[in-house]
């Protein structure tokens, strides 16, 4: 059976929760039992001096096949499957749960601009439109620790897919600045049907 990780991150920027975590926990309720695959997850922080050393005891200890890292993003009206990591952290003047500020810089010194997950996704995509998903796809995971958690995954190789999830329809109405967002029913359908099609699409292994 094929190992999957799930991560999502805690709460940021003043929120209380994210959309990436209640999926985790939604799944750690046994959401995906029976579904053919052996899941793991875990909630990872959004602070950089700690998210790379969380991940990779993760990846040591658990071995997964495959990675699906899933993540807030406010603004953003569809579920959206990032192809692309960038080598740069930029907060844009917001600091991380840490305190801590990005302004710019490398994730990897002299390190590949950006990287690309092996996974197909046009492919991948078209399935889950296919099952009536809002899913888009997208090249561009931003330059927060969303795109630094993307950029270690694919730098070690994993097989790995970062989706973005819109706000959750509280969150939005709390904000009051008429984002766009998703219920949560929209969100598990489409990860449900993510998390029985991927084992699929995975590179072949060597
Ligand atoms: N979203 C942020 C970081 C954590 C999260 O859930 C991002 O898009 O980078």
């Amino acid at each position: 059976m094929p190992r999957l990780l799930v991560t999502g991150f805690e709460p940021f920027g003043g929120e209380p929760t994210n959309p990436s975590l209640e999926l985790v926990r939604w799944l750690e309720q046994g959401a995906a039992r029976e579904r053919g695959v052996s899941l793991d997850t875990a909630v990872m922080p959004v602070d950089r001096s700690r998210y790379a050393a969380a991940l990779a005891e993760l990846i040591e200890r658990r071995r997964p096949h495959a990675v699906i890292a899933l993540g807030q993003a406010t603004g953003r009206p569809t579920i959206d499957l990032e192809s692309t990591a960038h080598n740069a952290i930029d907060y844009r003047g917001q600091r991380d749960n840490g305190g801590h500020e990005a302004l710019g810089e490398a994730l990897e010194p002299n390190g590949p601009e950006a990287l690309e997950t092996p996974i197909a996704l046009g492919t991948v995509r078209a399935a889950l439109v296919h099952g009536g998903h809002p899913v888009a796809l997208s090249t561009d995971a931003g330059r927060h620790l969303c795109n630094a958690l993307y950029y270690d995954l694919l730098r070690r190789r994993v097989p790995a897919l970062f989706v973005h999830v819109p706000l959750l329809p509280e969150q939005a109405a709390r904000r009051g600045l008429g984002e766009p967002s998703l219920d949560a029913d929209v969100t598990r359908a489409c990860l449900l049907d993510l998390l029985q099609l991927l084992p699929e699409h995975l590179p072949a292994r060597p």
